[in-house]
């Protein structure tokens, strides 16, 4: 794949998420929980030095639960703090509530001491492009402030809003990464909408992913495409979906085009089932 995935926009993003830095307390990092690693922004590490952090596996309603506790239990033994969580869903963002003002307990405590008024924990929520940072930003608050959209690039300007009295949060737009991680790593990050698909070869897409999940997720597959058996040959193996699907061109030929839109978009959507694409590495 060649594409540019890190436009003028995402550097400027990076240098005003720096200018902010200074002026939170706590940064909440999403990602999709279906690609932990993968949708996880290397550069954060620097750019966040020591500023406390919780990492947050969104999209959980979408992701294997076994892949996710096992993913949380290796976040918790590299001593991250992190949870699972569904940003459409309010109730579960409880516990990140909860947890932001644990956190931040010591400072509320000092200003209650020295009889300070206590002033809102202030939050920016910083992650790729469509890990869900203002839906979780609007639940928190209640109401749709900021602007989401299942696809990368909505959120243009890092944004203020109020929760309650407790918390302030500031909204970013998703920024990505110069150089990504292997081209799997790049496939399953396109697979899961964080890029543009106009600038991607979505058919090798839909290819490797599709034969990946074949791999992991036999029973999804066959069940989805309706398949009696999974080709061992990625290319064969979609061309038959896309022939049970009905994708095809004139002269009976597969239209892969169209069934890698449909299948991209039936995996986002989570109609195979609850699928996670990377597994933690075990230590
Ligand atoms: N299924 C599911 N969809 C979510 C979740 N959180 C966000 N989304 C959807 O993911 C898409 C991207 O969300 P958005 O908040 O715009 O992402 P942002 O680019 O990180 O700000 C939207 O269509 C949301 O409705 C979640 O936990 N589960
Ligand atoms: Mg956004």
């Amino acid at each position: 794949m060649d594409v540019n995935w890190f436009p003028g926009h995402m550097a400027k993003t990076l240098r005003e998420m720096r200018d902010h830095i200074k002026q939170v307390d706590l940064v909440v990092e999403t990602c999709d929980a279906r690609i932990p690693e993968s949708s996880r922004n290397p550069e954060l590490d620097r750019l966040l030095g020591t500023k406390p952090r919780i990492l947050v596996l969104n999209k959980a309603d979408l992701a294997d639960p076994v892949q996710t506790s096992r993913w949380l239990d290796y976040y918790q033994k590299a001593q991250i703090p992190v949870l699972a969580c569904e940003g459409n869903r309010r109730t579960s963002l409880e516990p990140l509530r909860k947890l932001i003002i644990a956190m931040n307990q010591h400072k509320i405590d000092a200003a209650k001491a020295k009889g300070r008024l206590i002033r809102p924990i202030r939050v920016m929520v910083v992650g790729i492009p469509n890990t869900g940072k203002s839906t979780i930003i609007n639940a928190l608050c209640g109401k749709k402030i900021a602007a989401t959209a299942d696809r990368p690039g909505v959120t243009r300007h890092a944004n203020w809003s109020k929760s309650g009295s407790e918390l302030e949060l500031l909204d970013t737009p998703g920024v990505l990464w110069p150089k990504l991680g292997s081209p799997s790593s790049q496939r399953r990050l396109a697979a899961s909408g964080a890029i543009k698909d106009d600038v991607l070869p979505i058919e090798e897409i839909a290819m490797e992913v599709l034969f990946d999940l074949s791999q992991d997720y036999p029973q999804k597959i066959q069940d989805r495409y309706k398949l009696e058996q999974l080709n061992e040959e990625p290319l064969q193996l979609m061309e038959a979906a896309c022939r049970r699907r009905g994708c095809l061109l004139p002269g009976n030929k597969p239209d892969y085009t169209r069934f890698a839109v449909l299948f991209l978009d039936e995996l986002r959507a989570g109609k195979i089932g609850r699928i996670t694409l990377e597994r933690p590495v075990q230590s």
